[in-house]
């Protein structure tokens, strides 16, 4: 793979840009070597700065569940830049956005627009603190829910993949606030809330973990995690920014059929644009500044090109047939990869719901922070590099989510499993 202007690039960037990046996990840390740059992609396929091709499963970490420039929501964004970038003052687009957010997600009734999953977060834990009069917030080991000072303590995502799940520069007065346990764990929830309870505003999590790799919910966890915050009267806060109409049209919260009382939102929403959302019953939510006392603003929320790329996105993934055709070519992909796996003899464990999935190397199940983090990344660093040698892009580190689209065809699945076949046959 030739990699001449990559290589250039990633000089001239760490001059100016920390680590050569904006987030950090695009520095392939997790899987060592450097990163190529990118100039364009359309459908499944991203091209980078040295022309080569290769099939993207990371869409943007998430948001691009139709595949790049999709024609529909270039269309929409141009035409919404044709009519203006932003205007701080209240636009259609906005409502029509919330009324197709409320009229999926079961636990949203209104719904306010921020910039970024992390503003999300952040945001749904001051009204949980506010609403309660609480102050603790409990979180589970392994999730991530962006860079919010509360909630970067045993954190998935960039975090675990530095080696760092717990960030400098929290104070610790912040960090006390913070409760953790592991996921999938009932009775270390029960007993946290049994000591602290009347003190704890909310729990907070993944419902369908996404940034320890991909570990789905054990029958009964969420239904756990409900009944255990009712009794207490703390609010349970489901953070579906990367399941939300990834593992079904209406989120972690349709599938398994568990209501959490606040859901935050964010990447597909916003078709690859910056966006973010929170949402809830009017009751909570009506607690939110201008109506109640709870502060929260932002100059660019909901903003014009955001919620057409939204609106765009959400239009063509609700028509009929396309969620399920999505999943089920990540099933086929999944599948494949596992069969692939288990002629070689090199031990994974496969998980996947909708269309997020994860390869663990793993002779293990993998159900908690702990096992996902006892996975081989070395191994999975070769395979990494061995299918981007083939012109197949998965996540650059093993506690991330691989992503399906809708652009996705028969041909690329049937590429990637011609490579995965190659890759594995030189990793024993
Ligand atoms: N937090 C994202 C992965 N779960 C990474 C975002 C990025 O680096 O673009």
């Amino acid at each position: 793979m030739k990699r001449d202007t990559s290589n250039s690039l990633w000089r001239q960037a760490n001059r100016t840009l920390v680590g050569g990046v904006n987030s950090p996990v695009r520095a392939f840390k997790g899987v060592g070597g450097d990163p190529f740059f990118v100039t364009s992609g359309k459908g499944a396929t991203i091209t980078d700065a040295d022309g080569n091709e290769l099939i993207d499963y990371v869409l943007s970490w998430g948001p691009l569940v139709l595949g790049h420039a999709h024609p529909a929501v270039v269309e929409a964004v141009c035409k919404a830049m044709e009519r203006g970038a932003s205007f701080g003052i209240p636009t259609e687009a906005e409502i029509i956005l919330a009324e197709k957010i409320a009229a999926l997600v079961p636990g949203i009734e209104k719904v306010r627009l921020v910039n970024s999953g992390t503003e999300a977060t952040m945001s749904a834990i001051r009204l949980a603190r506010g609403c309660t009069g609480r102050d603790l917030v409990v979180k589970v080991e392994g999730c991530y829910h962006g860079h919010v000072d509360s909630l970067l303590v045993a954190a998935g995502s960039g975090l675990t993949t530095l080696g760092t799940p717990t960030s400098p520069g929290i104070p610790e007065a912040h960090a006390a606030c913070t409760l953790t346990m592991p996921y999938n764990d009932l009775e270390a929830t029960e007993a946290v809330f049994n000591e602290h309870g009347e003190n704890i505003a909310c729990i907070i999590v993944e419902p369908v973990a996404g940034n320890m790799g991909v570990i789905p919910p054990e029958p009964g966890y969420l239904e756990g995690l409900r009944a255990i915050t009712k009794k207490h009267g703390a609010l349970l806060i489901f953070d579906e920014v990367m399941s939300g109409f990834r593992v079904a049209l209406g989120g972690a919260q349709e599938r398994y059929g568990v209501t959490p009382d606040l859901t935050t939102l964010g990447k597909v929403i916003g078709g690859g644009l910056p966006v973010g959302a929170y949402g809830g019953p009017a009751e909570l939510m009506d607690q939110l500044s201008p109506v109640g006392p709870v502060y929260q603003a932002g100059t660019l929320s909901g903003n014009p090109l955001a919620t057409a790329a939204g609106i765009a996105t959400l239009d063509v993934l609700t028509a009929p047939g396309v969620f399920e055709s999505i999943e089920k070519k990540h099933r086929q992909l999944g599948e494949g990869l596992g069969e692939i796996a288990a002629e070689s003899g090199i031990p994974v464990y496969r998980t996947q719901v909708g269309s997020m999935a994860c390869l663990f190397f793993n002779e293990n199940a993998v159900t908690n922070y702990a096992q996902a983090t006892a996975s081989d990344t070395e191994r999975y660093a070769k395979f990494f590099w061995g299918m981007l040698e083939r012109g197949i892009y998965f996540a650059p580190s093993q506690y991330e989510a691989a992503f399906m689209s809708n652009a996705h065809g028969e041909g690329d699945i049937a590429r990637t499993l011609e490579a995965a076949k190659a890759v594995f046959a030189e990793l024993g």
